[in-house]
């Protein structure tokens, strides 16, 4: 088993897609959290100066939603076919576009309020039609992309609550993830943390 070792700042963030994965396969990591005021001397040794950044014995790997696939690719929570992949990472794409945008370091309810109602209704609404009747993306089994929108919907209901609200579909796939054993397990001993 190789050495992981996971560098982040000290909230769930772009980090905690990959903590769930390893979580989902009771995967050993190192969850080393960076205190935001001690990022600056880290900054220029780290590839781009971005966090998260995953050290597999030792080689550093950045950028999440690369880190991500792979390590979906191996726990088993990618697509059965390469269309169902296609699939689940326009699903993730279209996700992360969403809180990629989001105006989360102005801190001003009423930006994020408007980012929320321009943008919100046509997100959320084509997330739910693409979600259907199924209860996950991927149609009968578990994939990253609910685990991301399970991430990312979290941190925006921090400063929003209740902007998913009239869409139920995703509030219920919501708990369908934090229902998966290992993830439940995974929420109860995390650090707390806001976002
Ligand atoms: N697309 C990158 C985004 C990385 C990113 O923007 N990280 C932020 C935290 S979420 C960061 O390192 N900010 C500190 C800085 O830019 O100095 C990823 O998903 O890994």
């Amino acid at each position: 088993m190789p050495h992981y070792k996971l560098t982040y700042f000290n909230f769930r963030g772009r980090a905690e897609l990959i903590r769930y994965i390893f979580a989902y396969k009771n995967t050993e990591f190192e969850d080393c959290r960076i205190e935001y005021d001690n990022w600056p001397e880290h900054k220029s040794s780290i590839p781009f100066g971005k966090l998260p950044v995953l050290e597999i014995d030792g080689t550093v790997y950045y950028q999440s939603l690369a880190i991500g696939r792979y390590l979906a690719r191996k726990a088993g929570l990618t697509g059965k076919t390469e269309l169902d992949d296609l699939h689940i990472d326009a699903i993730l794409d279209t996700i992360d576009d969403f809180v990629s945008h989001f105006p989360w370091y102005t801190d001003d309810k009423i930006e994020m309020k408007k980012y929320l109602d321009k943008n919100g209704p046509t997100v959320l609404s084509g997330l739910e039609k693409e979600l259907g009747e199924k209860n996950w993306f991927a149609g009968d089994y578990v994939t990253w992309a609910d685990f991301f929108w399970d991430i990312c919907s979290d941190s925006i209901e921090f400063y929003v609550p209740g902007f998913a609200k009239d869409y139920p579909k995703l509030s219920a796939l919501k708990e369908r993830v934090q229902e998966v054993p290992e993830i439940a397990e995974w929420i109860k001993r995390r650090p707390e943390t806001p976002y």
